[in-house]
């Protein structure tokens, strides 16, 4: 990074302290990831500099010979890898992503139902800050509290009483395998769409350790950027025809202008490391990871909700500990684990300081920790969250925890 380092020392000062942050802590929010540096190099490319609105052969600008190519390029990949007719690479991220679905698929007004926030959906699936709430009528689902598990019936029964035109499934907060069949067939009774919001386990799903929704639910979003281990991006897929092109117009010119060039160039190369036999055997480590991990801090009495995991997340109710989620994750953080706070399902506390933390095991999988250091990292989680305010404590742990991740090399950072 030479050049950034003459032009600009102030960011490529920020950006050597990010390299140190990300490889001397575990990273264990279940949304992030680390990138390859192909993924990097294409992420950084002049692809950056091309304006390309529209789709590959009909565009409203000239001097589209390589991004036509790059864009039907990803959009086969991700055909082959995900099995599905239809993809649409362009979205920003996985938010506008999903308002793209929404635009396509409902008019301002009409009913949609998503997870609730608090129960582990995301903002988009009909927060009511958010725009799924503010120009749709949003009418949320629950998970069952007193298992943490989705109440496929109530949400059945929900639909069958506002009959709503869109079903959202998917969850950012959810350590369990969805029913997507059983979701699509509800959707089907009451004349809804389905969407599967797959953010959080498509290479999970790449990896055969969570069902496929595709050929299921009408419309499959995801970001490329979490478990996929691509950069920031997102996808729509679907098998139907008439849904593609729904989508289509509404990504562009419904809501974008030119799409990221750069970010396509670099989820066809994320795409292209996801259709081999090492990333299916990343995502097979990743449960195992998760559910060792889960199994470590449950022996140490952490009350996970749903009692466990099936997938690469872990959502802890740190009340038995006489901490909040808030307070655990800054002390966490200080002592060299880096988590985030989460509400759990009808938390009585406030989002901004709620019950819950959240964890997941994709980036440290990256890195290539197993079994063994997954219970070491428990050992390091309670030894932390027990002497949260130990200012010596967690000084010291953070530095026994950069000198054991040397031995797992962050790929994509070359220090
Ligand atoms: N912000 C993401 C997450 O952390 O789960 C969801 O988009």
């Amino acid at each position: 990074m030479s050049n950034l380092r003459d032009v600009d020392p102030e960011v490529w000062a920020l950006v050597q302290q990010e390299e140190v942050r990300q490889t001397s802590k575990i990273r264990l929010i279940p949304s992030e990831n680390y990138v390859s540096r192909a993924v990097l190099e294409a992420t950084g490319s002049v692809f950056t500099n091309k304006y390309s609105e529209g789709y590959a052969g009909n565009r409203y600008y000239e001097g589209q010979q390589n991004v036509d190519v790059l864009e039907t390029l990803a959009q086969n990949r991700a055909k082959e890898l995900f099995g599905a007719r239809y993809v649409n690479v362009q979205p920003y991220s996985g938010s506008p992503a999903n308002q793209a679905v929404c635009h396509a698929l409902l008019e301002p007004g009409d009913t949609l139902m998503g997870l609730d926030l608090r129960h582990g959906g995301h903002l988009t699936h009909g927060w009511k800050v958010n725009f799924s709430a503010r120009y749709y009528r949003s009418v949320p689902y629950h998970v069952n509290t007193a298992n943490g598990l989705l109440d496929y019936d109530a949400l059945e029964a929900l639909a069958k009483e506002h009959r709503p035109k869109l079903i959202i499934c998917g969850a950012t907060a959810y350590s369990r395998i969805i029913d997507f069949p059983r979701i699509a067939e509800i959707a089907r009774s009451v004349g809804a769409y389905s969407l599967a919001d797959i953010a959080h386990i498509s290479g999970l799903i790449i990896a055969g350790e969570h069902p496929s929704p595709v050929g299921i639910t009408d419309v499959i979003s995801t970001t490329t950027h979490k478990s996929l281990r691509g950069p920031r991006g997102a996808m729509i897929m679907t098998n139907s025809e008439e849904l593609a092109k729904k989508i289509d117009r509404a990504v562009f010119p419904g809501l974008q202008g030119g799409p990221h060039n750069n970010t396509t160039a670099a989820i066809a190369v994320a795409l292209k490391e996801a259709a081999t036999p090492e990333f299916r055997e990343y995502g097979r480590q990743i449960v195992r990871n998760a559910k060792t991990l889960a199994d470590a801090l449950v022996k140490k009495g952490y009350n996970l909700i749903s009692g466990g995991t099936d997938n690469h997340l872990i959502l802890i109710d740190l009340t038995n500990k006489g901490i909040s989620g808030k307070i655990a994750a800054r002390a966490l953080d200080l002592g060299g684990i880096e988590t985030n706070y989460n509400t759990i399902p009808d938390d009585p506390r406030r989002a901004n300081d709620p019950s819950g933390l959240r964890i997941g095991t994709p980036a440290v999988t990256t890195r290539g920790m197993k079994e063994a250091e997954m219970r070491q990292i428990a050992e390091w989680m309670d030894l932390i969250i027990r002497n949260h305010d130990d200012e010596t404590l967690l000084d010291s742990t953070r530095n026994e925890i950069a000198s054991f991740c040397e031995a797992f090399p962050a790929p994509g950072i070359t220090m």
